[in-house]
């Protein structure tokens, strides 16, 4: 590969799921910061690649079936292309593939969203709703209830360490912020502190360091890209 992998990116959870796989696979890529609290994510380059309006989204300038370049948005979808394009953290085998897949799915469709909701209504909201905050509080208390009866004869969610790993790890990292004590889930807290150890895991969480930012630093101005999107505007 001579030119690297776009990464379009901020570093979030959904963010630090495609560095993570990158280090992992030491696949050349170069940063494009993709700063959500000041709306870069509505650039029309931007959305051109990433219709949804959200990063992370990669292009691959060199495909390996040749042609014009590759680009691809959604979390899952990148780590898929990535895994079956540059190799490694996804069986071939059918029956070992589809463990993986599954519990990818299960992180883009459940863990993922459930733990960004009880971030936003825990952190981000203004108004605290209890409701709000109890529904998907309980509803993350309930997802790593899943994960750890999954590893409790198992080092791993889904064979060997794979994407699906490294999907649900990030969102795992901000526990605390999602009311959740690990010490209540021993076989999760072992699997993730064997993730957190990994060097390319330290690697990959390290990049956008400087970007990051805590809730109760962002601005009304940011609070209004992130919070105030409808269809209309
Ligand atoms: N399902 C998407 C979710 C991506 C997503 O929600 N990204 C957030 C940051 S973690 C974002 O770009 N937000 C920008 C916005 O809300 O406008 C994926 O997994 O890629």
């Amino acid at each position: 590969m001579t030119t690297p992998i776009d990464l379009y990116y901020w570093p979030t959870p959904n963010g630090h799921k495609i560095t993570i796989l990158l280090e992992e696979q030491e696949v050349p890529y170069q940063i494009i910061p993709i700063n959500i609290s000041k709306g870069d994510q509505f650039e029309a380059d931007f959305l051109k690649i990433a219709p949804n309006n959200r990063m992370p989204a990669i292009v691959d300038h060199e495909p390996s079936g040749g042609g014009e370049p590759i680009s691809i948005f959604e979390s899952g979808a990148i780590m898929l292309y990535l895994a079956e394009e540059y190799g490694g953290f996804l069986p071939h085998e059918a029956r070992e593939k589809a463990e993986v897949t599954q519990w990818l799915m299960w992180q883009m469709g459940g863990l993922g969203p459930m733990a960004g909701q009880a971030h936003h209504f825990r952190h981000y909201a203004q108004d605290k709703i209890e409701y709000a905050i109890n529904r998907y509080t309980d509803e993350c208390n309930r997802l790593y209830g899943v994960m750890d009866r999954r590893l409790k004869d198992r080092d791993f969610l889904a064979g060997e360490y794979s994407i699906a790993d490294m999907a649900c790890w990030p969102w795992v990292k901000p526990y605390e912020r999602q009311g959740q004590d690990l010490s209540e889930f021993p076989n999760l807290k072992r699997w993730f502190e064997t993730i957190e150890a990994r060097p390319a895991v330290v690697k990959a969480i390290e990049v956008g360091k400087e970007y990051r930012s805590r809730p109760e630093d962002m601005t009304d101005e940011a609070r209004q890209i992130l919070f105030g999107q409808t269809a209309r505007k």
